[in-house]
């Protein structure tokens, strides 16, 4: 083997990889060798050290320039290389990361064949004026979005996908007539408020004849939203019923945003926000609400505490075994 210029086996290398002053890896370890490339609207001059000091007034030792280019007469291209002289504490960075817990497929059937004995009805529409079917035919269509299947695709659930701009008397005389038990409302955020439009008619039109049919909705409603996660808020403000909202991850803040939207309501107009995609607790805690006046539900309720309490040890004794 050659012992040339290029041999480094014999020099003394840094190895050594400290989090805690983590910097960046160019040709070996903690070199802090950077590559930057920018355009200055100057001429390809001289002057061209001028991007060498840019470079060390934003931390950069020993500035090299790799490539400089005129683009025109008034622009030069230059590509920098050299070592920061920042670092950053690894183990000191807090991301602040939305927990989530989703049950399979194959888990919810089992869930509902379990805990409800039998399927569960479920009817979906993009309502009123609103044409947006895509969102609604993701959650709903068999072969799903983004690598879930839809609920028509669920062993254990009855779907009916009304598709969209179903006006909002047509939406609840189905659902009385499939004596359903979840209603799926896709409403799409628009400029001119048409959503806010379509929820009021909406919630005025159940109110006055829904009240005894759509079970699960009343007289308890539960608002899941992702991108229109304001509409828990509407319906509150529109309603003295209590409004329970589910905040659904969203793809662009993890859920943040739906979360935030749900729980800042003004003073006069609560809406009890459980955790993002959180509905298995929006759920109970409504089951809970209802039970207040239903004696049956609330000894169900109990049966279904104590169950949960039952699982708890049985996983613990099943740790402790294997400690
Ligand atoms: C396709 C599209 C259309 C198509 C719809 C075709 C169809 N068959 O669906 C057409 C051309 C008809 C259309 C029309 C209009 N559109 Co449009 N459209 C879009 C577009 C490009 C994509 C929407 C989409 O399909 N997304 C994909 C699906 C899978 O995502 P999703 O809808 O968000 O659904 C997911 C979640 O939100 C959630 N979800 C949805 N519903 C529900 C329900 C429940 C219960 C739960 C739990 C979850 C849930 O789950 C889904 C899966 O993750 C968006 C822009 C964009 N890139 O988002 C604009 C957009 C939605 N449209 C918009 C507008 C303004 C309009 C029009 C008013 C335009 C006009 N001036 O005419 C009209 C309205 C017509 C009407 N009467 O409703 C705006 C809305 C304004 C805003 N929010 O800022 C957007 C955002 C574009 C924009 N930036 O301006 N549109």
């Amino acid at each position: 083997m050659s012992s040339g210029l290029y041999q480094i086996r014999d020099k003394d290398l840094d190895t050594t990889l400290d989090l805690t002053k983590l910097r960046p890896y160019g040709d070996t370890m903690n070199d802090a060798k950077v590559q930057m490339s920018f355009t200055l609207p100057v001429k390809d001059d001289d002057k061209g050290a001028a991007a060498v000091q840019l470079a060390q007034k934003m931390g950069i030792a020993d500035p090299n320039v790799a490539l400089r280019q005129k683009l025109d007469e008034n622009f030069t291209f230059y590509v920098v290389y050299g070592a920061t002289t920042h670092s950053v504490n690894y183990n000191e960075i807090e991301v602040l990361t939305v927990a989530d817990e989703a049950m399979s497929m194959e888990e919810t059937n089992e869930y509902i064949r379990e805990h409800i004995g039998r399927k569960l009805v479920v009817v979906g529409a993009s309502t009123g004026t609103d044409a947006h079917t895509v969102g609604i035919d993701a959650i709903m269509n068999r072969k799903g979005f983004a690598g879930h299947y839809g609920l028509e695709r669920y062993e254990m659930v009855e779907a009916y996908n009304l598709g969209s701009q179903v006006p909002n008397d047509e939406f609840l005389h189905k659902a009385e007539e499939l004596n359903a038990d979840i209603l799926l409302v896709s409403q799409t955020v628009t400029q001119k408020d048409v959503h806010i439009k379509n929820m009021t008619e909406f919630i005025e039109l159940a109110e006055a004849e829904g009240v005894k049919n759509a079970a699960v909705m009343w007289p308890v409603r539960i608002a899941a939203a992702g991108k229109a996660a304001h509409l828990a808020g509407v319906i509150a403000a529109y309603t003295t019923l209590p409004v329970i909202g589910v905040p659904i991850k969203t793809s662009m803040m993890g859920g943040l945003d739906s979360l935030l939207s749900m729980v800042q309501m003004p003073k006069g107009i609560p809406v009890a926000c459980v955790a993002v995609d959180g509905a298995d607790n929006a759920a109970i805690l409504a089951a809970q609400m209802l039970a207040l006046s239903d004696e049956d539900l609330s000894g169900k309720l109990s049966a279904f505490k104590a169950q949960m309490a039952d699982e708890v040890a049985e996983k613990d004794r099943h740790i402790s075994e294997k400690l």
